[in-house]
């Protein structure tokens, strides 16, 4: 019988099954929610039923409550309405889990009064990633059933945890088998009716909370070892402070009245807001507009690797992780050598943590193979270029691949800043080129901005974008235009930094600045850590600015101890002397008077540069939309989360307010800061910049 068109009922035996079946994920939805309510009604009102079995179709369980309807006027039953149908039954429910169970999910699954899972599904409360608390007792019930730690754990890091362990836990009452969940469930609910097992609820128990009274160090210990991961974001602090509550002497009605308080408080919060687009940003990016209804992928069997350096050794690792056979190819025996140890060096590693079965090692290492010869890259369906970053070098390897590489193969650049057009002008095949512009490390970083030329075919563009998600990354697909979308935003805060330490402020004022708004690190301290010698040309551009001449202080940064800070063995940073003098001399050199520079002015300069500099990557079509420049920023570049991104940022100040701000900035420091026409106009719309 159908109740609406998400949830059917239908009873077998004693058995009333409630069906669920709202694709794609069986969000716990308005009709969800009415759906399950109504059913549940049913089998209590059916004197044939004598217990209930919940379960969804497709492919998952409840992955929480709808985050499109969150913030909107509630419809009833709310989650939480509809969880005292199910906790007060008269008739026992069983929650059958496949997939994931998370979020609300999991919480409704938490008020069933059994649970069971089949071996391949997942259970989590993910919420502190949208910037919230589970809030439909979720805070509640875990430690109930798991324990204050593990509780703590997952909560504040949102990880879903295998249903092995849920089991182990004690989340889940049994493991079903896999494919047969139905069944199992079914057969659950007639054992626990002919053994009259009782109704039980969660929240009645108090053993697990028992095991942590009277150790308040729990908490303290555990805000202490997380407080760099914690830092900034409030939904963590919050969510800890729901389950501190599970241990306070009062009524269960009062701690869920404390939790939903705190819920209402994240979910008002800018925080929040920003988590949730990031979420929807993420998946949004993945999805490429205006591409032919017909397009299809091109099957990826084998990938070529120019180049086994930092970059190529790490860009053939997220191949060979999922399983596809990747052939690296070096100048010489010995750089391919070097690179190809470095890779199982860093696999090693990887396993001694336990991050990765030891046997994977082999496995991988097995899918790839070596060489010194191009020629060997013939069959590959994709070859990716890493070699070094000038545009003779790209078009002499894209010349030689022209001639070898079978007819079909996709041409993969890994620049970061030069002109792809120009590098697939050096073959006869410029449609088959495209670029892949991987992060350093390439192996770990989950950014792929995708850069479409104005050639590239649209299966090629396709393909790459699947394929982001084939390797664990998030695609971002952007155009041809000098450093594509992060490394030209990134630019225009290069511009600012260098100028604000010539004008007077110190390079540690600037990192403090950026530190505090969330970064994980300063500008300065990220130069320092990649190496201020990257991309450095010494020949071309001699003494041209502080940078150059550290470089040719041999001050590299981190690497040798030294670069705007001073570092200790221990990699320990100091402000240094010799750095600021560097600046000082170099600012009289260019008759640069310094002055005092307030933390505000490095604030605005730095961030509203950037915010013009997306808005005009916007205009130009470079970036589709304002949310994939987002993305780009907080997956790519380390901008704070909870802050949404440099767009998501900007529209939360208000354009009219960002226009008044670089105008103000360009009447005191210049052309940099004349704001991009498309802010102009979006103002003049009194639109934001999520609506270009
Ligand atoms: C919550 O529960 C609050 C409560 O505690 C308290 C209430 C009082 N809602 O990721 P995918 C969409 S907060 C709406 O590509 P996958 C998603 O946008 C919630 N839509 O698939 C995408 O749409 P589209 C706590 C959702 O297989 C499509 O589904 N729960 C939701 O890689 C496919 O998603 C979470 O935070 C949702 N809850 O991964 C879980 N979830 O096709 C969030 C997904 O239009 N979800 N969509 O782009 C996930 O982690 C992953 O989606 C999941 C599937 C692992 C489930």
């Amino acid at each position: 019988m159908k109740v609406n068109d998400v949830v059917s009922y239908v009873v077998e035996g004693q058995i009333a099954v409630i069906t669920v079946d709202s694709p794609p994920v069986n969000a716990l939805s308005n009709a969800v929610r009415q759906g399950v309510a109504g059913a549940i009604q049913t089998a209590i009102g059916d004197t044939g039923v004598g217990a209930i079995v919940l379960i969804c179709e497709g492919r998952t369980f409840f992955a929480g409550a709808d985050i499109t309807e969150l913030g909107k006027p509630p419809v009833e039953p709310t989650l939480r309405n509809l969880q005292l149908v199910l906790e007060n039954a008269s008739k026992p429910i069983v929650a059958a889990i496949h997939g994931t169970a998370l979020g609300g999910g999991l919480e409704l699954a938490l008020v069933a009064h059994y649970r069971i899972a089949v071996p391949s599904a997942k259970c989590g409360l993910p919420e502190v990633n949208l910037g919230l608390l589970p809030g439909a007792g979720g805070t509640q019930r875990l430690p109930r059933v798991v324990g204050v730690a593990k509780a703590l754990e997952m909560v504040t890091s949102g990880t879903p945890i295998a249903a092995t362990a849920a089991k182990e836990a004690g989340l889940l009452d049994e493991l079903a088998r896999e494919g047969d969940l139905r069944a199992d469930a079914i057969a659950l609910a007639q054992r626990v009716l002919d053994e009259r097992r009782p109704l039980r609820k969660v929240r009645d128990r108090t053993d697990r909370l028992d095991e942590a009274r009277g150790k308040p160090e729990i908490f303290a210990d555990f805000r202490k070892a997380n407080a760099r991961k914690f830092r900034g974001f409030l939904a963590p602090e919050y969510n800890i402070r729901c389950i501190e509550a599970t241990l306070v002497d009062q009524p269960f009605d009062e701690a869920m009245a404390y939790e939903r308080s705190l819920f209402n408080e994240l979910m008002a919060d800018s925080q929040s807001a920003a988590q949730r687009h990031v979420f929807f940003a993420e998946r949004q990016a993945a999805k490429v507009d205006g591409l032919p209804a017909d397009t299809a992928t091109l099957p990826i069997a084998k990938v070529g690797v120019i180049g086994a350096g930092t970059m190529g050794g790490g860009i053939a690792m997220n191949f060979a992780n999922a399983g596809i056979p990747v052939t690296i190819v070096e100048t010489s025996e010995e750089a391919l050598f070097r690179g190809l140890r470095i890779i199982r060096g860093n696999y090693e590693t990887t396993a001694a943590k336990g991050k990765m079965k030891a046997s994977d090692v082999d496995t991988r290492m097995g899918l790839l193979t070596g060489s010194v010869a191009m020629e060997d890259l013939a069959d590959c369906d994709l070859i990716i270029e890493a070699v070094f970053e000038q545009i003779d070098v790209k078009r002499a390897v894209f010349g030689k691949l022209d001639a070898i590489a079978k007819s079909g193969s996709i041409l993969a650049t890994n620049t970061s800043y030069l002109d792809i057009d120009d590098i697939a002008a050096a073959t006869k095949r410029p449609a088959d080129v495209v670029g892949l512009h991987f992060f350093s490390p390439a192996n770990v970083m989950k950014l792929l901005e995708v850069v479409r030329t104005k050639d590239t075919k649209p299966e090629i563009v396709l393909t790459a974008m699947k394929l982001a998600r084939t390797i664990g990354k998030i695609g971002v697909l952007v155009g041809n235009g000098y450093g594509f979308v992060g490394n030209r935003i990134l630019a225009a805060r290069n511009a600012q930094a260098d100028a604000l330490v010539l004008e007077g402020a110190t390079p540690w004022a600037v990192d403090k600045v950026l530190y505090d708004f969330g970064f994980a690190m300063g500008h300065f301290q990220m130069r320092d850590l990649v190496g201020l010698d990257v991309g450095w040309n010494a020949k071309a551009t001699a003494s041209a600015n502080v940078r150059e001449i550290l470089n040719e202080m041999g001050r590299h940064g981190q690497k040798t101890r030294g670069g705007y800070y001073d570092y200790d063995d221990k990699r320990v940073q100091t402000p240094s002397p010799v750095a600021m003098q560097v600046i000082e001399d170099f600012a009289a050199k260019q008759g640069i008077v310094r002055r005092e520079v307030s933390d505000a002015e490095i604030h605005d300069r730095i961030l509203f540069a950037m915010v013009n500099e997306g808005a005009r990557i916007l205009d130009e079509g470079i970036a589709a939309r304002a949310s994939d420049v987002d993305i780009v920023w907080v997956t790519g570049y380390g901008w704070p989360k909870y802050r949404g991104g440099p767009m998501f940022w900007a529209d939360l100040q208000g354009l009219p307010t960002v226009l008044e701000t670089l105008n103000a900035l360009k009447a005191a420091h210049g052309d940099a800061f004349t704001p991009s026409p498309l802010i102009e106009r979006l103002v003049a719309q009194g639109k934001g910049l999520k609506d270009a």
